[in-house]
């Protein structure tokens, strides 16, 4: 049975609708990727918020099939940059990384080499349920479950901005290792990885451009 309850936000006034999507565009343009962070500290209290924030993403059929493992440990950061870095040396260097995509990553000066792993406070990895879990052991059929995981991940992303602090999206290939060495049941699929922390003093980043409202928005007709 259906259950609803009333929903009542307050009323925006257009012309101040037009100038909250101005500022939230303006802050949100302003974010980057970073592969160079500051090992300074991140409260725990604020990736909850994050992950929090994250988890109100919409789903299919709201089963909300995502799992965050939050990584603080030295321990397990030290053995996600190890295994993370073994699978990447076979993709730079071993030649695994096909000619297209090796061009693709050229601007973006990527390689192996991923010592942000160990530098950032936390990780953050966030896994796929291919299928729920019901108390007594039996499956649970989810929908949408990347669409689902894709828009919690961008909620994740957004929520890093705005607390002030960067994160990369980050999928070291193949990501099978991060099932066993966090000990995600059968059911889970890693999705994305996120290094979360304060950009390094000396942060840089690509000099990359934002394709255009005209390229990327089109109308019928
Ligand atoms: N997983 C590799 C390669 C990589 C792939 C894409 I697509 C990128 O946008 C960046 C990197 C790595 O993490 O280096």
């Amino acid at each position: 049975m259906a259950r609803f309850s009333p929903y009542r936000p307050p009323q925006v006034p257009p012309s101040e609708v037009e100038a909250r999507s101005s500022a939230f565009y303006a802050e949100m343009d302003r974010r980057r990727s970073v592969r160079m962070f500051a090992p300074d500290q991140v409260p725990r209290l604020a990736m909850e918020n994050i992950i929090r924030t994250a988890s109100t993403a919409p789903s299919g059929a709201h089963r909300q099939p995502w799992t965050f493992v939050l990584i603080g440990d030295r321990e397990t950061k030290h053995a996600i940059r190890i295994a993370a870095e073994e699978e990447e040396r076979q993709n730079y260097e071993g030649g695994r990384l096909p000619p297209d995509w090796r061009e693709a990553l050229e601007p973006l000066g990527t390689d192996a080499d991923k010592s942000y792993l160990e530098v950032v406070p936390w990780i953050v990895v966030l896994f796929e349920q291919r299928y729920g879990m019901r108390p007594d052991g039996s499956r649970l059929k989810n929908f949408y479950v990347k669409e689902s995981v894709g828009i919690a991940a961008g909620l994740f992303v957004a929520a890093v901005h705005r607390a002030g602090l960067a994160t990369l999206t980050h999928t070291p290939s193949p990501m099978a290792f991060l099932t066993r060495l966090l000990r995600r049941p059968e059911n889970e699929r890693p999705f994305v990885l996120f290094p979360v922390g304060y950009p390094a003093a000396n942060c840089q980043v690509p000099d990359l451009e934002r394709k255009p409202l005209g390229e990327v928005m089109v109308e019928p007709g």
